[in-house]
């Protein structure tokens, strides 16, 4: 927050000088392409406020896309192979930014609330749920700077929870160039006492994986996936799963790791005919149910993400019934807070994973996190499959004290900047600092 110094004279003569505390000024909004981590273009804005404090962030961007998601302008036509985003850029620069110079950049709801209108659709079409999110995102940074605050501060004086990691070994779905249906196959290590050993640990595992994959289906074995797991030639997830277990209990972790995995059912469900086409085999909700709790059993899974189509609240609300377990919607909820609350009322579910691109402000982000803590439900803040080397959601992670993150494997550039940037926080929130560990399913 900056402060409105000027002075006058009371009426003795003498000279006050008073100081009123304002909310910080937009100064500039500049916006730019830059790529991400699949080489395709997103959109990257600059908001300056009170004329010196810089906020910058990158748009991250979906494959496994939910058919619910705000609109994300791109450009089509032959450059970039459609992907660009001038088209977003010029939202911002053109129509967003002449709007906002010269306006408060806080409170944030106040500004989302402006982009929001600006737009004007439900659906954020006409100027691009990828312009609007930038310039949310930016100007959090920008004030949290002005306030001379690292950002997780910034969002909550009272953030300290360092999250468990969903830390996604094995790729598949549309992530990866194999067969193996379902997306994610990830390790969660709770059994440790502070996020830097929760990592350790997964590098760890990772290496242990690399050789493992290695010797038994050759060195093409090891390419990885968008997310940076690896993308064996495998399409029986129990397959997955075992050498994954091999991995954790080589590496000698085994009492210390659960598991989970986002099936991203709706990209293996049939819709015509109202069935998923797992590894082949054609299969009823209720047989995939079934198949879930076998793997909840036999294979220590306690955290099913998206494991049924994106609009069966009915099949969620069965599962969530049935299983003992995480049962997390992304692409059922698309980090809106209406979808949570439906979900709510109909026990489809009981986790939120929050994607603020999905949400399009980071505000709407909040409430959808709000309703789900309202619920009793738990927040798994989560990347996208296309990043950049922005690490937004790290800060916003530990804001939320949410307990659980899910950014990719612990190689690569744009995921380990998340993880990375965890290690900073944790350092800084020093003794304060609290691995959520086994308690990850607790919401704040
Ligand atoms: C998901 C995400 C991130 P994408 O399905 O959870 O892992 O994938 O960003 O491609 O939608
Ligand atoms: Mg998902």
């Amino acid at each position: 927050m900056g402060s409105l110094n000027f002075g006058f004279n009371d009426t003795r003569g003498d000279k006050v000088e008073v100081s009123v505390l304002r909310e910080p000024q937009i100064s500039a909004v500049r916006a730019r392409e830059v790529l991400d981590c699949r080489g395709l273009p997103t959109v990257q804005v600059d908001v300056v406020v009170d004329d010196v404090f810089l906020g910058r962030a990158d748009v991250p961007a979906g494959r496994s896309r939910g058919r619910h998601e705000p609109v994300e302008l791109r450009d089509g036509g032959r450059r970039f192979g459609g992907f660009g985003v001038r088209r977003a850029i010029s939202s911002v620069k053109d129509v967003l930014a002449p709007a906002l110079v010269g306006s408060p950049a806080a409170p944030q709801r106040l500004l989302d609330a402006r982009l929001v209108e600006l737009d004007g659709t439900p659906d954020r079409s006409r100027l691009g749920a990828n312009a609007l999110l930038g310039i949310s995102l930016a100007a959090a940074r920008a004030v949290a700077a002005a306030s001379g605050q690292p950002l997780y501060r910034h969002l909550n004086a009272d953030a300290h929870v360092l999250p468990v990691p969903q830390i996604n070994l094995i790729n598949g779905g549309k992530h990866a160039s194999n067969d193996l249906d379902i997306q994610e196959f990830t390790i969660m290590p709770v059994g440790v006492s502070t996020f830097s050993d929760s990592l350790a640990l997964s590098s760890e595992v990772n290496l242990v994986l690399h050789d493992i994959l290695a010797k038994r289906y050759g060195k093409a074995a090891v390419n990885v996936g968008d997310e940076g797991g690896f993308a064996p030639p495998i399409t029986e997830p129990t397959e997955a799963l075992e050498q994954l277990h091999l991995a954790v209990e080589q590496a000698g972790y085994s009492d210390m790791v659960v598991y989970g995995l986002d099936c991203a059912a709706s990209h293996f469900f049939d819709a015509e005919r109202r069935v998923y086409v797992l590894a082949g085999k054609s299969q009823s909700r209720e047989d995939l149910i079934s198949f879930y709790e076998s793997l909840a059993k036999n294979w220590g899974v306690v955290s099913f993400e998206d494991p049924l189509e994106e609009d069966d609240f009915e099949g969620f609300a069965e599962l969530t019934r049935r299983l003992d377990a995480q049962i997390i919607g992304d692409d059922l909820l698309v980090t809106n807070r209406g979808r949570v609350a439906h979900a709510q009322t109909l026990g489809a579910g009981n986790a939120l994973l929050l994607k603020v691109n999905q949400a399009g402000t980071l505000s709407e982000a909040l409430e959808a996190a709000r309703q789900a803590v309202q619920g009793g439900w738990s927040i798994v803040v989560s990347e996208r499959s296309g990043e950049t080397e922005d690490a937004f959601i790290s800060d916003l992670v530990v804001a939320l004290n949410a307990g659980q993150i899910k950014t990719g494997a612990p190689v690569r550039g744009e995921r380990t900047a998340k993880y990375n940037r965890l290690l900073q926080i944790e350092e800084e929130l020093g003794s304060a600092a609290v691995y959520a560990g086994l308690s990850y399913r607790r919401p704040c």
